[in-house]
């Protein structure tokens, strides 16, 4: 089929809404967007183990530490299922791992802040997880279809994350004065990191528009934004917390809620490299990988030898 029908099939697929597969043709630019972004979202499932991960020996009882734990395992699941979406682009995940390690692939910036009290375990749990459901229920229907199959999973499980963060931030606000103000203290902190991991505002977001009319972004990263906060405020009244910011009024002409100026500064400093954990992230990643080696050439020698057999027996 020549290159002009081809982009014809692909156009019109894309306008009656189908999903793309991995064997149909795709735009080469189709096909690096999508990587980057499964790549990156991949590598935020891994990476964000590790912030939650600190407290799996440190928390307050067994119900809490039998949830954190496979809380934690379902984002490792997530980061797996998400590398075998990117693999059907062709890249495979050792490159995708090496990319991240040379920091060539991004990470969400959130998983760049400490987690120094079990109040921001919960605090993860309600506004991390809340905002990467309200960011992903649409990537249930993004054009890819891998991506789009995977996302259905990841959501129904962050959305057991949400809620046992919730809870856990609840019982926290509701205990003692010490806990309540360390639950407080906790959103303070993850509130304004939450809002930015919907990415850039519109006017300064470069990949929208092209992700947009291939049918990979179904909203803006300022509508998804806006409809976390309307979710959040709600919820907060229920907690008996504040949110940390003086601006946040209900809009009745726009039936919304507006809120204050986000410091994008601080969210590029984050995109650098320059956030409060980058370096420690990154280096913990690097360890854990190199100390996986050993596992990764047994299960190759393992297979290779299984696959022998199997060649020797058919023989
Ligand atoms: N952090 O043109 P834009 C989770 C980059 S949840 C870092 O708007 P795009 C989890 C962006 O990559 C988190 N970088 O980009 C939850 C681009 O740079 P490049 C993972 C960011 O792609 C709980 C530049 O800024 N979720 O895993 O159209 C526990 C300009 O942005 C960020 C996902 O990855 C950020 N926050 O839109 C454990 C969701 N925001 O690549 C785990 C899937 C922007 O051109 N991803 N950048 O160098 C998406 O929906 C989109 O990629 C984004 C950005 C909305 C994030």
């Amino acid at each position: 089929m020549d290159a002009t029908r081809q982009q014809a099939d692909f156009d019109a697929l894309i306008a009656s809404d189908g999903r793309v597969e991995p064997r149909d043709w795709m735009p080469e630019g189709y096909r690096k967007t999508l990587i980057r972004q499964i790549a990156q979202h991949a590598h935020s499932e891994i990476i964000g183990m590790q912030p939650e991960g600190n407290w799996i020996t440190r928390a307050p009882s067994l119900r809490r530490k039998a949830i954190l734990l496979a809380k934690v395992q379902d984002e490792a699941g997530h980061g797996l299922y998400l590398y075998s979406a990117a693999e059907t682009l062709g890249m495979s995940r050792e490159e995708m791992l090496d990319l991240l390690h040379a920091g060539r692939q991004r990470y969400s910036s959130i998983f760049n802040y400490p987690t120094p009290t079990w109040a921001d375990v919960a605090a993860i749990g309600w506004l991390v997880d809340g905002a990467a459901i309200t960011n992903q229920v649409p990537l249930t229907r993004c054009s890819y279809g891998p991506y789009a199959r995977a996302m259905i999973r990841i959501c129904k499980e962050e959305s057991f994350h949400q809620r046992q963060g919730f809870e856990s931030l609840l019982q926290l606000s509701n205990g003692t004065p010490e806990q309540h103000e360390m639950a407080q203290d906790a959103v303070n902190r993850w509130w304004w990191p939450s809002l930015m991991m919907f990415g850039p505002p519109d006017d300064d977001s470069p990949n929208s528009a092209q992700s947009t009319a291939w049918g990979i972004k179904r909203f803006s990263n300022d509508e998804l934004r806006q409809r976390f906060v309307d979710i959040c405020v709600p919820q907060a009244e229920t907690l008996g917390l504040t949110l940390p910011d003086p601006d946040l009024v209900w809009n009745a002409e726009r039936g919304h809620y507006d809120y204050g100026v986000i410091d994008w500064t601080e969210f590029q400093q984050v995109l650098k490299g320059n956030g409060p954990c980058n370096r420690q992230r990154i280096a913990v990643r690097r360890q854990a990988h190199s100390d996986g080696a050993w596992v990764r050439e047994a299960a190759a020698a393992y297979a290779a030898k299984k696959q022998a057999a199997a060649v020797t027996e058919a023989a």
